[in-house]
């Protein structure tokens, strides 16, 4: 299975030498990683590539979306760990507060929303994108897993104006894109909306929304919506 659209799957040599995003704007993950490295004003470029394709695997051998070469010869995956290298590797503009309690906290915030909203509501993105019904015990089982996040979540966030107080960090970019799956799917299979259950979580929403990196960021990713459906559409040939 591999996926040849209309897509630019060649690495340039001006992106071999650069610091470079691998992978497609319909994608959360990526989405996360690129609006970091537009609010750190980190010059990069786009690679569009999709998971699995022999393309990405050349720089990131689990074939998963995104991936980044640092134009130094250097190849990572996994977002938070890209995440985590423009901290280190730029820390003009910083992203975690500098105490360390502080930082533990921004990170706390960024798992749960990974490993209890973003991860349980992806279980039924298939289904979403193909349009089809998911079993009742399926759906159950989502739906008591989400609200592990949704507690967590409560308990954790302040909103103050941002997720973690007053600074903005990578827990707001966190949580925008891996809410984005939970919002999608929730309506659609689970007569549940994430954004009206959380106290506060509708203005967070609305503000994450309100800046000129993430409209450039949403306008890209429905840019790409029809590139996108096809590759979904060439997994199930
Ligand atoms: N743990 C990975 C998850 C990334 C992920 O699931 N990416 C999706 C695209 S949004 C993907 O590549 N899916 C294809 C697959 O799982 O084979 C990360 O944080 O980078």
């Amino acid at each position: 299975m591999s996926y040849t659209g209309s897509i630019n799957d060649e690495i340039t040599e001006e992106e071999f030498f650069m610091l470079t995003l691998h992978g497609f704007p319909y994608s959360n993950y990526y989405n996360m990683v690129k609006h970091a490295l537009m609010l750190k004003d980190i010059p990069f470029v786009e690679h569009t590539v999709y998971p699995n394709t022999p393309e990405l695997l050349q720089v990131n051998p689990s074939g998963k979306v995104p991936a980044m070469t640092t134009g130094e010869g250097t190849c990572l995956g996994e977002s938070s760990v890209l995440l985590d290298y423009l901290e280190d590797a730029y820390p003009e503009k910083p992203l975690y507060p500098a105490d360390a309690g502080a930082r533990a906290q921004v990170r706390q915030l960024m798992k749960v929303a990974e490993l209890y909203l973003e991860l349980p509501a992806r279980r039924l993105l298939p289904a979403v994108l193909a349009k089809v019904e998911v079993p009742r015990a399926t759906r159950d089982e989502v739906r008591a897993g989400l609200e592990r996040g949704v507690d967590s979540l409560r308990a954790l966030a302040s909103f103050a104006p941002w997720v973690a107080g007053e600074q903005l960090s990578l827990a707001d970019i966190h949580l925008r894109y891996a809410l984005a799956i939970p919002k999608l799917v929730g309506p659609a299979q689970l007569d549940w909306d994430i954004v009206a259950a959380v106290d506060g979580l509708a203005q967070w929403d609305a503000l994450m929304a309100d800046s000129d990196i993430a409209r450039k960021i949403d306008a890209d990713m429905q840019a790409n919506l029809g590139d996108f459906m096809a590759y979904v559409a060439s997994l199930n040939k």
